[in-house]
C-alpha cells in the first residue's frame, strides 16, 4: 500500500486566483469584465486551473524519465471524459478557491461550470472506463499514456422530433479546447494501400496514401495534484498541406482535397456501442491511432537509449477491445522491416508487451474485417498476420485460425498476440473462456484472466455529490477519495437514527435539485417526494428498456384499475442514445416517448406515475441523474452486460439496484448483500437453456395475462395516437424472436418492483439499505481495478514513494 503522499501544489488564496482568473480575461481573452461572456469567464477559470497542473506534469514526466521503469500504454479508440472544470479543480484541491474566486468576481460558478462542453470521445461504458482508468493511473502515480484519436466531432447529439431520435453532429472542437497542448513537432506518417514486394530479400511495402498522424496532450491530474500523465491524441493531416497550383488555376476545391481526404479520419466517432461496422474509414482509423501510438512509444523508448530486444521490460501495451488491435502485426511490422528483427523473435518481443481486454460476448461485436478489404487497406500486415497465424498454429495447432470465411478475425489476433487477455467482471471473465474464446483458452491455458471494472470515486462521488461527501467526511474524515475501502467505515452508522437522517437529506437535496434542473430544461415537474427509479446507458436490446417501459405500462393499469391502492409515487427516469442505424432500439426510444406522452397526460394516475426522458444523456447529464436516484435498474438479459459500470456509480450514491445476475450485478450483490438488492430473472445458464425450450416467448405471454394486456395496448395503438402500423415490428418480435427473454424474464421484474414498492414506502428501512450500498462498495473503484492491472497484467510500480522521498530530501 502506498505510504499517505503529500499534495503537492501550495493553494492560492481566493483573492490570488481571482486576479489570475482576471489575467488570463485579458491577456488570454482579450476582454475586460464588462464585457466578458460565460464562454470568456469559463475559459478564463479553466486557463487558471490549468495552470496549476503544468508544474506536477512536469514534475510527473521527469520523475519517470529518471526512473527508466515500466510505462503503460493504454491504447484505446474511446475516451469520454465528459466536462474537465470540476475534475481539475476537485483533483487540485482548488475547488472551494476557484468557486469563492467565480463568486466574487459577481458570476454563478455552477452557469461557469456548466458552460463547458463534454468532451464525448466515446460512445459508453467502454470509453468511459478509459476515462476513469486515466483518473487512476494519475492517481496511483504509475507512469501512463492514454492514445486515442482526437475527434473532431464527439458522440452525436440526440434530439427527439415526435418522441423519435434525431441525431445532430456535435461540435465540441468549434470552441478552442483549453486543457490540450498542441505539438506540432510530434506528427509520423501513416501509411495506407499500395503494394508489397519482395526486394533482394526484404519485403518492402509501397504504401498508396499516406497521412500525418499529429499530437495533442492533455495532463490528466490525479488526486491532490500528485501525479499527472499524459493523454496523448492524434489528428489527421495532410503531408502536403494545400496544392497552390490548383488554387492558382481556380480550382479551389482539388487545392483543398489532400487536406479534407486527409482530415477525414479523424473526423468522427463512430457512434456504434457494440456493433461491428464494416466501413473502410474504421478500419482506417484503427490503424491510424495504433500506428501513430506504437511509432511514438518506440521512439521514446529508443531515444532513451533502450534495446529493443528489452522492450517488455520497459513497455505494457493494454488493448482496450479489440479496436487497437492491429497492434501486433503492426508492432511485428515495425521490428522487422524497421529494426532488422527476425520474424519469431519480433512475435515473441511484441506479445510480451501487448495484452488485451475484451468488453463483450455478443458476436456482432467481434470485430472481422473483409480479407479483400483488408490486404486492399494494409497489405504488409495481411502477410505478416499470416506469419502470425503460422507461428499460432506451431504452438497451438490450427482449431483456431485468425483467417477465416473470407475473414479476418480480430478478436483471435489479438488474443493470439497478447500475453493476457483479461475479462471485466468475474462472470463475464468465465464466459469468455467458456464461450467465445474456449479453444483458444484450451490452447494457452493461464491466459485469460479477471479484472472487475471500476470507477474514480473522484468524479463519481467526491465531486459529484457534494451533499453526501460532507456527510462521509463528517462521519470518517477525508482520506477516503483514493483508499475507498474507507467507506465501510460508515457501516456502523447505518443504524444511528442522526446519520440515516442525514443520508437522506444529501439524498433529498440532489433530488430536489434534478427536479429543478428539469423543470428549467424541459418543462417538466417531477415530485422529489416520489422514488426516482433510474436507467441511463446505452439503448440496446439486451439491457432491455424496453421491459422497464412494458413494466411500467402494467404499473399503469394497476394503479388505473385501483386508484386508491395506496400506491408508491414513482418517476421512471430514461436516458441513453441509439445508435443511428440500430432500427429496433430507435423504436424503443419512440415507444418510451410515445407512452410518457399518454401516461404522463392520465389525471388518474399522475401523482403515482411519470415517465421522464430528458434528451441527449452525456456524462454531465449522469452526474445529476445518479446522485439523485433511489433506484437503479441493471436488467439486462444474464451473460450479455460484461460488467456495466454505471451499476457501480449508483450503488455507491446510495440507489440500491434491480437487476439481474448479470456482469458486475453479481459482485455488488456479494458486497452489499443479497437483503440490500432486489435480485430478479433467470441466469445465464437458464437463459441458455430456455433459448432452447420451443417457443418459449408466447409460452412466456400466454402464462402472463399483464404482458399480454400490455402488448395488446401498444400494438392497437394506444400509445401512437391509433396508428397500429408504429410497434408491430417491435411487438411481433418479442413474440417470433425473443433472443433476449423480455418476455421471460417479465413477470419476475414485475413482482421484483412491488417488493421495491414496499420497501422504499418504509422510509426509514430504505435509507439504511441505501446507506449499506454506499458502505459496501468501496471495492469497485477503479484504483483497485488498475493496481489489479499493474500486479498481474502489465508488472508496473507506483513512483509516488519516490516522489514523496525525493520532496522530504529538499
Ligand atoms: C462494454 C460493456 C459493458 C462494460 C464496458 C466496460 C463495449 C464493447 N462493452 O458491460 O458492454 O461495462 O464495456 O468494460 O462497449
Amino acid at each position: 500500500m502506498i505510504a499517505m503522499p503529500t499534495p503537492s501544489i501550495s493553494a492560492p488564496s481566493v483573492d490570488d486566483f481571482s486576479a489570475a482568473i482576471l489575467r488570463h480575461l485579458k491577456l488570454s481573452l482579450g476582454k475586460d469584465p464588462d464585457h466578458a461572456s460565460l464562454y470568456d469567464w469559463r475559459m478564463s477559470l479553466a486557463l487558471s486551473l490549468r495552470d496549476y497542473v503544468v508544474d506536477p506534469w512536469f514534475d510527473s514526466t521527469r520523475k519517470t524519465y529518471e526512473a527508466r521503469g515500466k510505462r503503460v500504454y493504454y491504447l484505446s479508440m474511446e475516451f469520454l471524459i465528459g466536462r474537465l472544470i470540476e475534475d481539475v479543480a476537485v483533483n487540485l484541491g482548488l475547488e472551494e478557491i476557484a468557486e469563492d474566486a467565480i463568486t466574487a468576481l459577481g458570476q454563478h460558478y455552477g452557469d461557469v461550470v456548466a458552460n463547458e462542453p463534454d468532451a464525448a470521445l466515446g460512445n459508453g461504458g467502454l470509453g468511459r472506463l478509459a476515462a476513469c482508468f486515466m483518473d487512476s493511473l494519475s492517481t496511483l502515480g504509475i507512469p501512463a499514456y492514454g492514445y486515442g484519436i482526437r475527434y473532431e466531432h464527439g458522440l452525436f447529439e440526440q434530439h427527439f422530433e415526435d418522441g423519435a431520435q434525431i441525431e445532430t453532429a456535435e461540435t465540441w472542437l468549434s470552441q478552442a479546447h483549453v486543457w490540450e497542448f498542441e505539438r506540432p513537432e510530434v506528427a509520423y506518417p501513416i501509411h495506407f494501400g499500395g503494394h508489397v514486394a519482395d526486394e533482394n530479400g526484404k519485403t518492402v511495402w509501397h504504401a498508396g496514401e499516406t497521412v500525418m498522424a499529429s499530437a495533442y496532450d492533455t495532463p490528466v491530474v490525479g488526486w491532490q495534484g500528485r501525479w499527472a500523465n499524459t493523454l496523448r491524441l492524434w489528428a489527421a493531416k495532410p503531408t502536403t498541406n494545400f496544392d497552390l497550383e490548383s488554387f492558382n488555376r481556380g480550382d479551389y476545391i482539388a487545392a483543398s482535397a489532400p487536406e479534407a481526404l486527409a482530415r477525414t479520419i479523424s473526423r468522427v466517432l463512430y457512434p456504434d456501442d457494440t456493433t461491428d461496422v464494416g466501413k473502410e474509414l474504421r478500419l482506417k482509423q484503427e490503424y491510424f491511432f495504433t500506428s501513430a501510438s506504437l511509432q511514438d512509444l518506440l521512439r521514446r523508448f529508443l531515444s532513451e537509449g533502450g534495446a529493443l530486444k528489452d522492450l517488455s521490460d520497459h513497455v505494457a501495451i493494454q488493448l482496450n477491445d479489440t479496436h487497437p488491435a492491429i497492434a501486433g502485426p503492426e508492432l511485428v511490422r515495425l521490428l522487422i522491416d524497421e529494426h532488422q528483427f527476425e520474424v519469431s523473435q519480433a512475435i515473441t518481443t511484441a506479445r510480451a508487451c501487448l495484452a488485451y481486454t475484451n468488453h463483450t460476448l455478443l458476436p456482432e461485436a467481434l470485430e472481422r474485417w473483409p480479407e479483400d478489404l483488408f490486404a486492399r487497406v494494409l497489405p504488409r500486415h495481411h502477410r505478416i498476420i499470416q506469419l502470425i497465424e503460422a507461428a499460432h498454429f506451431a504452438t497451438a495447432g490450427d482449431t483456431v485460425r485468425i483467417f477465416e470465411h473470407g475473414e479476418v478475425k480480430m478478436g483471435e489476433l489479438a488474443f493470439v498476440m497478447a500475453h493476457h487477455v483479461n475479462g471485466v467482471s468475474a462472470l463475464h471473465s468465465e464466459l469468455v473462456k467458456e464461450t467465445v474464446f474456449s479453444d483458444l483458452n484450451a490452447a494457452y491455458p493461464g491466459r485469460i484472466i479477471n479484472q472487475t471494472n471500476g470507477i474514480t470515486p473522484r468524479r463519481w462521488l467526491y465531486s459529484c455529490n457534494r451533499p453526501l461527501r460532507t456527510l462521509i467526511n463528517d462521519t470518517i474524515g477525508t482520506a477516503w477519495p483514493d483508499n475507498l475501502d474507507q467507506l465501510s467505515g460508515l457501516t456502523p452508522h447505518v443504524d444511528d437514527s442522526a446519520f440515516l437522517e442525514r443520508f437522506q437529506a444529501a439524498k433529498d437535496t440532489n433530488k430536489v435539485q434534478l427536479a429543478n434542473w428539469l423543470k428549467a430544461r424541459n418543462g417538466v415537474s417531477i415530485d422529489p417526494a416520489a422514488m426516482f427509479d433510474v436507467q441511463i446507458k446505452r439503448i440496446h436490446e439486451y439491457k432491455r428498456q424496453l421491459m422497464n417501459l412494458l413494466e411500467t405500462v402494467a404499473l399503469w393499469n394497476d394503479i388505473r384499475a385501483k386508484p386508491n391502492g395506496g400506491w408508491t409515487p414513482r418517476v421512471k427516469l430514461f436516458g441513453g442514445k441509439a445508435a443511428p442505424g440500430y432500427v429496433v432500439a430507435k423504436e424503443i426510444i419512440h415507444l418510451i416517448n410515445d407512452a410518457a406522452r399518454v401516461i404522463n397526460a392520465d389525471p388518474v394516475t399522475r401523482e403515482f406515475l411519470q415517465i421522464v426522458y430528458p434528451e441527449n444523456y452525456n456524462v454531465s447529464m449522469a452526474e445529476m441523474l445518479i446522485p439523485a436516484a433511489d433506484l437503479s435498474e441493471q436488467i439486462s438479459t444474464a451473460g450479455k452486460e460484461a460488467s456495466g459500470t454505471g451499476n457501480m456509480k449508483f450503488a455507491l450514491n446510495g440507489a440500491p439496484t434491480i437487476g439481474t445476475l448479470d456482469g458486475a450485478n453479481v459482485e455488488i450483490r456479494d458486497c452489499v448483500g443479497a437483503e440490500n438488492f432486489f435480485l430478479f430473472g433467470l441466469t445465464a445458464a437458464e437463459v441458455t437453456a430456455r433459448r432452447a425450450e420451443p417457443d418459449y416467448a408466447r409460452t412466456a405471454i400466454a402464462a402472463s395475462p399483464r404482458l399480454s394486456e400490455v402488448l395488446d395496448q401498444v400494438k392497437s395503438g394506444l400509445f401512437s395516437g391509433g396508428d397500429t402500423d408504429r410497434y408491430v415490428n417491435l411487438v411481433n418480435g418479442l413474440y417470433d424472436h425473443d433472443y433476449f427473454l423480455v418476455t421471460c424474464d417479465f413477470d419476475a421484474y414485475f413482482a421484483a418492483q412491488r417488493q421495491v414498492d414496499t420497501a422504499f414506502a418504509d422510509s426509514r428501512h430504505w435509507t439504511r439499505m441505501a446507506a449499506l450500498n454506499t458502505a459496501r462498495v468501496g471495492w469497485f473503484s477503479s484504483d483497485r481495478t488498475i493496481s489489479g492491472y499493474a500486479k498481474d497484467i502489465w508488472q508496473a510500480h507506483s513512483l509516488l514513494e519516490q516522489r514523496d522521498a525525493d520532496q522530504n530530501v529538499a
